[in-house]
């Protein structure tokens, strides 16, 4: 079904700009699971249940609309997660060129091994150049981040870093 969207993401942690996008999936689907991935290309600075506990406090202070389910999945293909919920459509975030570069082939592959759509959204011009990395760049340095991610995660992070 199409009503059906699914939000993949390492979210390692979440930013304002995935909260952007998934905000504006559960306005155009039904039901939007928001599912973390093991991403093994990258080395993880928070472990899975963080970033859910974390998207979920997000979720919830960010007043996003709509019915949204957050899980993660780390046991094989995301289009069978997808197919398993019912899901007809993957949705991701386009911030540049290289999103597209990155994510084209796999949009492709997705719907040969299932056909699961991808839809790209493209950001708010406001968060578009915020990314995990960065936030964990400056996180790691030290900096404030709470420009670049949801009042939970600065807490989080906030604290964290000090200690407490
Ligand atoms: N504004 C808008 N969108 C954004 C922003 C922003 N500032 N920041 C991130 N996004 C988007 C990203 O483009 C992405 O769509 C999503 O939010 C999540 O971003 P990240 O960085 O948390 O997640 P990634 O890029 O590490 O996640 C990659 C996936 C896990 C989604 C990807 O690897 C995937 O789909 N894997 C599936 C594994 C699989 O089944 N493979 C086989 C078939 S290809």
């Amino acid at each position: 079904s199409n009503r059906i969207a699914v939000v993949p993401g390492s979210f390692d942690p979440p930013t304002l700009g995935h909260l952007d996008v998934i905000r504006r999936a559960a306005s155009l689907y039904d039901t939007t699971h928001v599912v973390v991935v093991h991403n093994p290309g990258k080395e993880a600075m928070l472990p899975i249940a963080q970033r859910l506990a974390l998207l979920e406090q997000s979720i919830a202070e960010g007043g996003v609309e709509g019915d949204v389910v957050v899980s993660s999945w780390a046991m094989g293909l995301l289009v069978d997660y997808a197919t398993d919920v019912g899901a007809g459509v993957l949705v991701k975030g386009i911030r540049s060129q290289v999103d597209v570069a990155y994510e084209t082939p796999m949009a492709i592959v997705n719907r040969h091994l299932a056909g699961i759509e991808t839809v790209f959204l493209l950001p708010d011009p406001a968060h578009a150049l915020v990314s995990s990395s960065l936030v964990r760049q400056v996180a790691g340095l030290g900096g404030d981040v709470s420009p670049f991610v949801p009042d939970a995660v600065a807490r989080f992070l906030d604290t964290g870093a000090r200690g407490i």
